[in-house]
């Protein structure tokens, strides 16, 4: 990679504290980049969107992140709105497509989008062999008992963003109908928004419902998985990166911002398995990546999905009408 010259004097320090979210390959891939194109140390983080803003939520005041890189950009909406995030407007906004601006907008730029990707769902062709799913409707069938993985929205952005889209999709309380009734059939709730279709992969559980690039991952690595885009009609994610308000790095932080919006840094995904639409209009999706106009997307209304008050009602609504239902 070059052309992304950073002096010494740009660099406040040799160290980056970076919080991750998408996958741990991923985020591996981009630190070691970083660090050899610009010789800062990062030191990196994997977690969930969902617990990795809780972790920023709970350093408020003493913060020790710098950048959170990725995750789904309702809670980086969220941590937005509560001011734990900075103001920056990078002079990379201009080559990004208008999903990732808006995304800064709607923060007051104190979030960014740097891909996107629709919710969906993924089978194991080897255990479902007849009727296959093809509709949320579908994941109700009571031949899929205890065969479904999803995670938990309180610790998964790709689980709250399931809770959203079907709370747009239907109406709410339709939508906590679906989820007690598809209860049913789940098998775990999972931390991590991918878990379920490595599960799938592995054969542990017939369907996985995840992004669907997560389980275009999965049969690009060879796996029997099919990815599904509802019949109905789904959600998606504008990925998002912010920076800490107050973190100890604020420098070293803008510099990885502008050069994770590079068509360069935002090309190292497909490397590392990941198949996202990236957010520079400059940058070349992958060819796995399942391609937006292709899904029958809802109009997401990311400001209100992402705003503290809605985020921590549905979730709260979720933990008392789900998550509390025996397994
Ligand atoms: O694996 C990539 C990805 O699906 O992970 C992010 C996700 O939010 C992190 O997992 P959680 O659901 O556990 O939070 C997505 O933004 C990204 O596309």
């Amino acid at each position: 990679m070059s052309g992304f010259g950073v002096t010494g004097a740009q660099a406040q320090s040799g160290e980056l504290v970076l919080y991750c979210s998408v996958a741990e390959e991923w985020c591996r891939v981009m630190s070691e980049a970083f660090e050899r194109e610009t010789g800062i140390e990062v030191l990196m983080t994997r977690k969930s969107s969902g617990e990795t803003y809780a972790q920023i939520k709970a350093e408020e005041g003493q913060p020790r992140g710098d950048v959170w890189w990725g995750g789904t950009g309702d809670p980086h909406l969220q941590a937005a709105q509560e001011g734990l995030t900075a103001e920056y407007q990078s002079p990379m906004l201009a080559e990004l497509n208008d999903w990732a601006v808006s995304q800064a907008e709607t923060s007051g730029y104190r979030t960014v989008g740097i891909y996107a990707g629709g919710l969906g769902f993924g089978y194991n062709s080897d255990l479902v062999t007849e009727n296959p799913p093809a509709c949320w409707a579908d994941l109700l069938n009571e031949a899929y008992e205890n065969d479904v993985q999803v995670a938990n929205p309180n610790s998964s952005g790709t689980a709250y963003t399931l809770l959203a889209t079907m709370v747009q999709l239907m109406g709410e309380d339709e939508a906590f109908a679906y989820l007690a009734k598809l209860h049913n059939n789940i098998s775990q709730y999972t931390q991590s928004g991918s878990a379920p279709i490595r599960a799938a992969a592995t054969g542990e559980t017939a369907i996985g419902i995840v992004f669907m690039h997560d389980a275009v991952a999965q049969a690009v690595q060879g796996a029997p998985i099919v990815t599904v885009a509802p019949c109905e009609g789904t959600g998606y994610e504008v990925g998002s990166m912010s920076i800490i308000e107050g973190g100890p790095n604020p420098d070293n932080a803008r510099v990885w911002y502008d050069w994770a919006l590079t068509p360069a840094a935002q090309e190292l995904g497909a490397s590392a398995n990941s198949f996202q639409v990236p957010s520079n209009a400059n940058s070349a999706t992958p060819d796995a990546a399942p391609k937006l106009a292709d899904i029958k997307l809802i109009d997401y209304d990311f400001a209100l999905y992402g705003s503290s008050e809605e985020r921590s009602r549905l979730l709260a609504r979720w933990d008392a009408e789900i998550g509390s239902l025996p397994q």
